[in-house]
Parts: structure tokens; sequence; C-alpha cells
């Protein structure tokens, strides 16, 4: 299906034909305009950046790249093309066609799950709104501001839905997901993650690997949603996501090999004489992986979760690839759930209820895709000839939702008592030094072709435009 550019809000929705929808989205437009100005990318907002554009949903047609000031970036609503006769494929209403519109005693839990989604994409965008001032290079410039632009288009995604589905709710937590801000003490935004600040560039790649790719999955999930409308934006949104994983992996990526690097030409595996000659320490990647690792696997949810038992009964929030799976029913299966012993120094395994432990199944298929770039990353490093392995911590370590809560497990899913986990929870993750450390080394490069000292070139350009290529016109 065409998207229709000529529109002010580019969409292949027909929304010129719902002159209500549409008066509606035009007068939310300035306000995700004034948004975008206030809290997006901070400086270069008047510069062109070699930016790619969907220009139809289709798999040939879907990107044109040129030259344009982020503001005039056409933020639109794309929805995947319909699968003729899609039925719901899970849960209660297994079989019966999916729902055009909203039915009305899931009215509120859709909406909930709906805004929750919408909520992480400007989330995101507040977050990284600073690292254009340090950035490595303008390759990597534009990659930020290239994410930055598709999650404000996810964000109108999920508007597109609370208003054409929601009413005057709708409308209203469409505005509320422009009121909330990453980090604010007063208003935060809903998922824990999306309040961290993002204020160096090994932050952004492990976010842009470990988080996005939650969303990677929870998009997956609401794929399968039996309303419609939402799986076929989520199902296009998917499509976007990849970009944002490959800058996260390659980025990560380009790090571990300019450490290997620097570690060969001294001859050293001293970190303190990487750091010294400019680049980031393997051991100080990890703890970064550590804590965005288990930053991200919260966002999960709890293992054991009746919400998400009520989604996958009521067909609203499927697994992530459904169709792989046999038992589409899931009413009589169980899950065996690892969980902590009361006393916090042991581990037993409990059966629950399948449906119960949906946020655990998808988790678990999340870390499974979070280890193939780890496996890339330490194949690079032996490659060197380096003896270093980076390692994705167990699932218990550093929780703050779910089984493992309160509870103090090391990266290796060992337990310790508070006395030991205060002494040693900065081996582990980012220190107050360590954050200054890798700031530090934080200093705007921006001559084309040019790379900070502590990341590696990247082998490609973008859309096959060599590496010194001018991204972003300044
Ligand atoms: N922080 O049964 P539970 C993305 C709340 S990322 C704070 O465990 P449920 C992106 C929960 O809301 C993808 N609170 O949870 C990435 C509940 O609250 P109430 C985002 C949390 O409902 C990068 C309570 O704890 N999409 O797209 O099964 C850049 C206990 O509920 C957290 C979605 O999340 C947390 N981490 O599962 C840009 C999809 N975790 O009811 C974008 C939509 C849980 O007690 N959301 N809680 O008030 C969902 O499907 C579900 O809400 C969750 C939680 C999976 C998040
Ligand atoms: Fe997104
Ligand atoms: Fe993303």
């Amino acid at each position: 299906m065409a998207i229709d550019y000529a529109e002010k809000i580019p969409n292949n929705v027909h929304l010129a034909d719902d002159r209500k929808l549409q008066r509606a989205l035009e007068h939310w437009q300035p306000h995700f305009l004034d948004w975008w100005k206030d809290l997006g990318p901070e400086g270069f907002q008047e510069r062109d950046v070699y930016l790619r554009t969907a220009t139809s949903v289709d798999a040939k047609g879907w990107a044109t790249y040129g030259h344009v000031k982020m503001p005039d970036y056409r933020w639109g609503i794309f929805l995947a093309d319909p699968t003729p006769d899609r039925r719901i494929g899970f849960g209660d209403h297994m079989g019966e066609p999916a729902w055009q519109e909203v039915p009305g005693e899931h009215r509120a839990t859709l909406r909930r799950l709906i805004v929750t989604q919408g909520d992480t994409e400007p989330a995101s965008v507040e977050q990284q709104r600073r690292l254009g001032q340090s950035c490595p290079s303008l390759y990597d410039l534009r990659n930020l501001f290239q994410v930055n632009v598709e999650e404000g288009r996810h964000l109108w995604a999920m508007v597109y839905l609370l208003h054409a589905h929601f009413g005057r709710d709708g409308r209203e937590e469409a505005e509320e997901l422009l009121a909330r801000h990453s980090g604010d003490v007063n208003n935060p935004r809903i998922l824990g993650t999306f309040n961290e600040p993002i204020d160096d560039w090994l932050s952004f790649f492990c976010f842009t690997y470990f988080t996005d790719r939650d969303g990677k999955y929870q998009l997956l999930s609401l794929a399968e949603s039996g309303f419609d409308p939402l799986s076929r934006t989520c199902r296009f949104m998917l499509t976007e996501e990849a970009h944002h994983m490959f800058v996260g992996e390659t980025g990560l990526g380009r790090v571990v090999q300019r450490a290997c690097e620097v570690m060969n030409e001294l001859g050293t595996d001293d970190p303190l004489k990487v750091r010294a000659a400019g680049a980031i320490d393997l051991p100080t990647i990890q703890k970064y992986v550590n804590f965005w690792f288990s930053s991200a696997i919260d966002l999960f949810g709890a293992e054991s979760s009746s919400n998400a038992a009520n989604y996958f009964a009521a067909g609203l929030k499927g697994r992530p690839d459904e169709e792989s799976f046999e038992d589409h029913l899931c009413t009589d299966a169980t899950f065996a759930l690892e969980q902590p012993r009361e006393d916090g120094l042991g581990v037993l395994t409990e059966e629950i209820p399948m449906r119960n432990a949906m946020n655990a199944v998808t988790r678990n298929a999340y870390i499974k895709d979070c280890g193939i770039g780890v496996v890339r990353w330490n194949r690079a490093i032996r490659k060197a000839g380096i003896d270093f392995e980076i390692k994705l911590p167990s699932e218990r370590f550093r929780r703050n939702i779910g089984v493992w809560a309160g509870f103090h497990f090391d990266p290796d899913g060992k337990p310790h008592s508070q006395t030991e986990w205060d002494e040693k929870l900065y081996d582990w993750v980012p220190s107050h030094e360590d954050r200054e450390f890798v700031k530090s080394l934080m200093v705007q490069v921006v001559e084309p072709g040019k790379m900070a000292g502590w990341i590696a070139p990247p082998p490609r350009g973008i859309n096959n435009q060599p590496v010194d290529y001018d991204y972003v016109r300044l």
C-alpha cells in the first residue's frame, strides 16, 4: 500500500477519508513538534542529516535516503499490509476473526499496553538528547539521529492507535505521552530503564543493543495481537527496529575492536594502560553490559504474572513468533520457574501455569537473542589473540522486578549477603570513577571520516556511501 506524502501527515491508512481523526491528529502534531524541539536532539536541528524515510511498507520499497533537517522529517502513520482473513492465533479466542475494532471488555487493558509501549519511544529520545555533543564521528551522529527520528515515528504509531480507537481517553493519553519525561521526579516515564540517563556513547550502544532488543521482543508479542491494527502497526515498526539493534551491536563491536587493537599495540592486558592510551578496557565494557542487560531484563515484567496470563487468555498479547509453538492454548501446560529460596541463599524450582509464565518465556527468547552479538564480539577478541570473554550476566543479577528482586545474586548467579553485595557491586557494574573515565573520552569528532580514539571505524558506510561521507552537514 503506497504512502501518501502529499498529506500533512504521511500515511497509508486513508486518513483523508476520516476528517475527524485527521483533525485530531493535526491538532496533536504541533505539540509533538514542540516536544521534539524542546526535548529531542540538542543542537543540529537546523543541520541536514542523511536520513532514510519509508516510501512504502513492503520489503522492496522500504526507504529513500536523502539529507533532511530533523524537524522536517516526514513522521507518519504506516501499517503493514493486512493479512486476508486473519484469525486470532492463541488464547481463549483462538480461531475467531481478528478484531478491527477494540472489544469493549478489553478496552482498558489494550489502552494500557499501547500507552506503555508508546511511553518508551519518546523516553528514549529524551534519554539520548545530549549525545550529539560528544559523537565519535559523523557516521555515528547520523545513526543516532536516524534512531531518534524513528523512535519519534514509533510514538506516532501508538498515538494513531489511541486517537483512532480510544476516543477522548485516547486523545488524553496521547497528550500525557508528551507530558511525562525521562528521569522527571514528579512525572517520570513508566518503565524503569527509560528513566536511566544515557550520557555517554558506550551506554548508548548498550541501550540500542539491549533495550531496543526488548522493543523487538515486545513488538513481536504485540504483532501477534488479536487487535489487528496493533498487530499491523507493530509489524512495520519491527522493520525499523532492526537498524537500532544494528547500531548497538556494531557500535559495541567497534569499541571492543579498538580495545583489542590498543592492547596489541602496547602488548599489554593492563586495563589502566589501555585507558591511558585513550581506549575503553574490556573489563569496563563488561561492566556496562552487566548494567544495561540487567536493567533491560526487568522490562519483561514479573516471571509469574497474572497480567501476562490475562493478556494471553484474552488474545491481546502473544509470545514472539507464536506460530513456532505447538500449543496455542496453554491451559494445561506448566513452566518450571527457578526462583530464590526464601532465605535468598539458594534456588528452587516451582511449576507454575504456563499462561502465568509468558513474561519468562519471552525473556528467555530475548536472552538467547542477546547472546548472538556476544558470540561475535568474543570471536573478534579471540581473533586478536586476546584471552578475554564477554559474558551476559545471570538473569538473577541486580533485578528490581520479579522473583529475584530484593535478593543479591552476582553475575554468575551465586547468592551473596548484603555486606558482600555492597562491597562487590562496583566490581560488576560501572562505578562513579568508571563512568567519569568513559565520559572523559567523549569528545566530539565531526570531521568526515575521522573517528574518536576509543572506537574503530565501521567497515562500511550507510547505503553504500563511503565512511567519510558528510552524513551530517555542519
Ligand atoms: N519498570 O505482571 P507484571 C521499546 C509493573 S521497549 C516499572 O510484572 P506485566 C523501546 C507493571 O506495569 C518495549 N514497572 O507486569 C526500546 C505492573 O504495574 P501495575 C516496551 C514495571 O504487565 C528502546 C507491575 O509492575 N513495550 O519499545 O506482565 C527504545 C507488575 O506487573 C516494570 C512494552 O513494554 C518495569 N521494568 O508486564 C525505544 C510492551 N515491569 O499493573 C523503545 C507493553 C513491570 O501493578 N507492556 N512493571 O500498575 C507490557 O506488555 C507490560 O506492561 C510489561 C510488564 C511487559 C512491561
Ligand atoms: Fe521504538
Ligand atoms: Fe528502537
